[in-house]
């Protein structure tokens, strides 16, 4: 491998950053102008320039290499090739939804990809890549850039909690140009102050969760597209959580707080005096105000005593759930047994503390889950592909954690973080002294939170 130096010298001979007075795209007059494509026109440096970055990644583990569209496409490749580490391909033409994928090429979920760009300034065509990678299940932790402008982008994915390997800044490149006499003395001050006085632009970008419109024209499922829609009608994400123990409260809260959730989520092996009168007042109520009845049983047996526990028993769960949450522990055909009626809700990832349920536990949830065609989406806590509904439970607005394990975060923070779909709030509401008050609270909150991750 060749020193940078010598690098930055040959790649310079090709004319990848040239000196005068250029008008960027941002409108703002620049004294250089930088443009790494001419790389590729030489084979030689670009298997050079490879192994500079993958010098930089030494200390990484990823699985798989993506270039951000296009500049940075050979680059990518040359780095797979000299690696051995698998390319994926992010397109760049927005696509039919459904149709086309945004990432080509063989991945799974919960593998890790390293990105590679060519040049970075407010770091806006990166943050536009992660969003696309990360949708699809992916995890990014390292980034490698050629160069770096120094405009602000190296900082904005730092703070997001990304690594960022740049084998330049511009400042570099400009002292070893000097250094070399192919800058002048005057040519070098005027950059320098350029760079001093050019503002930190911050990426404006346009957030790529897919609205709740795009995300019910994805799902096939009917469960899927009520709930959507229902969420669409009430500008409502909310589902509560009526963890109480009486049929009375159960069905005193769904009244009172029906207009302003989704569904109401149960656990119906609490409740004492389950009868199927109940149910039958339940549904009532569910159909009046227009909401799901979401059975949190989590299943988590082999098949047949799953069947059993969801078609039998005092509860008869397949008779009125709606939608109904399961284990995958027991493996992929454990979830075939589930009438097709009923829209499952995984579990990926648990809110609780030191839950096992691990990154490479929630990849294969996911691949499971995607495999069935009745799973309409997963409880997590972390993004999810967007062909499947995202679950979060352990939403307070006044609480962090409980002393039994549960962890809790606010409307704001799971839809920022993790693009969430709907958030599961018990005892915020339950518990309150004016459920009532608290569920609109909730709603309103979850509503603009999700306003907020579809228009940034
Ligand atoms: P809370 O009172 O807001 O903590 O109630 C949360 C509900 O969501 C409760 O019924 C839990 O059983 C459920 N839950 C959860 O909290 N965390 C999880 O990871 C899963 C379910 Br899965």
């Amino acid at each position: 491998m060749i020193s940078k130096e010598e690098f930055l010298l040959k790649a310079y001979k090709l004319g990848i950053i040239k000196f005068g007075n250029f008008t960027l795209k941002s409108g703002i007059q620049s004294p250089f102008y930088v443009d790494l494509r001419p790389i590729a026109s030489d084979p030689e440096l670009l298997k050079e320039l490879s192994q500079q970055l993958l010098n930089l990644l030494k200390k990484s583990c990823y699985d798989l290499i993506c270039g951000v569209p296009y500049a940075a496409l050979p680059m990518a490749t040359a780095m797979s090739l000299d690696s051995g580490t698998p390319l994926i391909i992010k397109r760049k033409e927005s696509k039919g939804y459904g149709t086309k994928k945004m990432l080509e090429g063989i991945f799974k979920s919960g593998q890790t990809c390293v990105l590679v760009e060519d040049v970075i300034t407010s770091g806006k065509s990166l943050i536009e890549t992660i969003e696309e990678v990360e949708k699809e299940g992916l995890r990014i932790k390292d980034i490698v850039v050629v160069l770096d402008r120094e405009q602000g982008g190296v900082s904005l994915l730092k703070e997001k909690g990304y690594n960022v390997y740049n084998l330049f800044t511009i400042e570099e490149v400009v002292d070893l140009l000097y250094k070399n006499n192919l800058l002048s003395q005057e040519e070098l001050q005027n950059i320098k102050n350029f760079l001093k006085s050019t503002p930190i632009v911050t990426a404006q970008v346009k957030s790529s969760r897919l609205t709740y419109e795009e995300k019910a024209a994805l799902q096939s499922h009917p469960a899927a597209k009520k709930i959507l829609e229902i969420a669409i009608k009430k500008k409502s994400n909310l589902i509560a959580s009526l963890d109480v123990s009486t049929t009375q409260e159960v069905l005193q809260l769904a009244e009172t707080i029906g207009d302003t959730i989704v569904a109401v989520k149960l656990h119906t092996d609490i409740i004492k005096d389950f009868s199927e009168e109940y149910v039958i007042k339940l549904k009532s109520i569910a159909n009046k105000k227009n909401f799901l009845l979401f059975e949190d049983r989590k299943f988590g047996d082999i098949g047949n005593t799953q069947q059993m526990q969801f078609e039998g028993g005092l509860y008869k769960i397949s008779d009125w759930a709606d939608l109904i949450t399961s284990h995958v522990i027991a493996g992929e055909d454990s979830l075939k047994i589930f009438d097709s009626k009923v829209g499952i809700i995984t579990i990926a990832e648990m809110s609780s503390s030191a839950t096992l349920t691990d990154e490479n536990y929630k990849k294969r949830a996911i691949e499971i889950s995607e495999n069935i065609s009745n799973v309409i989406g997963c409880v997590a806590q972390s993004k999810l592909p967007s062909s499947l509904l995202l679950f979060t439970p352990g939403v307070n607005l006044n609480s962090i954690k409980d002393k039994k394990g549960q962890n809790f975060n606010t409307p704001e923070k799971v839809f920022d973080k993790n693009h969430t779909d709907f958030i599961i709030v018990g005892r915020g509401i339950y518990k309150s002294t004016d459920p009532k008050k608290e569920a609109l609270k909730y709603q309103k909150s979850g509503w603009e939170a999700y306003l907020k991750n579809i228009s940034i």
